[in-house]
């Protein structure tokens, strides 16, 4: 509860933007109580977004105004079963709640900071008055621990967002403080949208039996994720054929990552500069979304279960060593038994490649406490051998509108599948070059 001296505090200050917050308090005082979501196809304007593994943060109306109310605060976030870290996010998640509105709406966003350090939040890509611009020291005295700040604006542009500190920044994003905010077109766009995803890419540095990431790291990072989630503990991207579905990519991270979706040539719509003329859509097969950018791929879907991923291979893999010799094509008969006298638990691997190292895992062979294996993850033929940033768009005859759930691996129709002809290595006569 906000106390009589902090009301008079706040409302003494005297600037333009208080006249909404002192409405802000007298909310929390309950005249105005009803959370509100994003209604779905209002007029058929737009379709609300999905945050994979994610969500998006319901608002107050306040004479006229959407009112959310962000707190920053310590998480304890999962990766994926048997990956625990202590991150900072917000509202109880990393990346925090997804901010969904409408261009032309005014909104009013409360800042909680229960961290024990300051903060801010700048609102990436927004066309706002500077003060409101969240760089803490610049256009705004810090956020201290305990304290609440407010920021209002109106949003004058549409497209996909993000939000993130300004303050300690290296720290505060290494640990996991993002979100999105999607902002909706006033007038309808077309073609419309049956689907709209989207995710926030990012690098983590949990190192193998660590439980708090370190910021200290600018490269070699051990987890690679889609809305703080790495493979198999992506959602799969659920679609019927046919349905025009649109994935809105946003990058945090210390990487450029090109996005490779399997399946289709999707068109590349749009940005923070919202969906762009039709003129102006590429098709592509992977897009590069590059740090501090945010991009809009849109394509209609097609039967099957197809891949979604970074391609920068290394982000397809979760915790592992990069500083280590190179042992393909290494002879290492003989040396497991006298290395696991010096260092128990130790397995050669990798003298015919890093596949073995999912059976291995299979078989029982533990790596260090709250980690990670390498590469991970089942499909209906056996390992995907993959981990970080890789999910699968389903796409589905019978999918009903609005419905998210998994609908399982894709059933090929016959002869519509790769399949063993021969397990003889001599088989047929191929061209080589001599
Ligand atoms: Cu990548």
């Amino acid at each position: 509860m906000t106390s009589r001296r902090e009301f008079l505090t706040y409302a003494a200050t005297g600037a333009a933007v208080m006249a909404g917050a002192s409405k802000a308090l007298a909310q929390t005082a309950g005249t105005d109580d009803a959370l509100h979501e994003i209604p779905p196809n209002p007029d058929k304007r737009y379709t609300p977004v999905r945050t994979l593994n994610g969500w998006t943060l319901p608002y107050r109306l306040i004479d006229g105004v959407k009112e959310f109310h962000l707190v920053a605060e310590e998480v304890e976030h999962e990766f994926a079963p048997g990956s625990v870290a202590k991150c900072w996010g917000y509202n109880g998640s990393t990346p925090g709640p997804t901010l969904e509105a409408v261009e032309g709406d005014r909104v009013r966003i409360l800042v909680t900071n229960r961290l024990p350090e300051h903060t801010t939040i700048h609102w990436h890509g927004l066309i706002l008055p500077s003060g409101m611009d969240g760089v803490g020291g610049l256009s705004q005295p810090q956020i201290g621990p305990g304290e609440t700040f407010v920021y209002e604006f109106t949003l004058k542009q549409h497209g996909t967002h993000m939000y993130h500190p300004h303050a300690d920044e290296m720290v505060q994003l290494a640990v996991g403080m993002m979100g999105m905010f999607i902002i909706h077109p006033k007038m309808p766009s077309v073609p419309r949208v049956d689907r709209d995803y989207c995710f926030i890419t990012h690098n983590w540095a949990l190192h193998p039996g660590t439980y708090r990431p370190d910021p200290a790291v600018m490269q070699e990072f051990d987890l690679w994720t889609f809305n703080s989630k790495v493979f198999p503990a992506i959602e799969p991207l659920v679609a019927r054929t046919g349905e025009r579905v649109r994935i809105r990519i946003g990058n945090l991270s210390m990487w450029n990552h090109p996005i490779h979706l399997h399946g289709v040539q999707f068109q590349v719509t749009g940005s923070d500069g919202g969906r762009w003329p039709q003129s102006q859509w590429r098709s592509e097969v992977t897009e590069v979304v590059a740090v501090g950018q945010a991009r809009d791929v849109e394509f209609v879907a097609v039967p099957g279960d197809w891949a979604l991923h970074c391609h920068m291979s290394h982000h397809t893999m979760n915790a592992m060593g990069h500083d280590v010799p190179n042992t393909l094509g290494v002879d290492q008969s003989g040396i497991g038994e006298e290395l696991q006298a010096l260092l128990p638990g130790f397995m050669p691997m990798g003298q015919n490649g890093m596949a073995e190292h999912q059976d291995h895992t299979d078989a029982g062979h533990k790596g260090p406490p709250n980690t990670l294996a390498m590469m991970t993850g089942k499909g209906p033929h056996g390992n995907i051998e993959m981990g970080g940033m890789f999910t699968v768009v389903k796409v589905r005859d019978d999918i009903k509108p609005g419905d998210f759930g998994d609908p399982g691996w894709y059933e090929a129709p016959p002869r519509t599948i790769a399949a063993r002809i021969s397990t003889d290595p001599d088989f047929g006569n191929p061209v080589r070059r001599k």
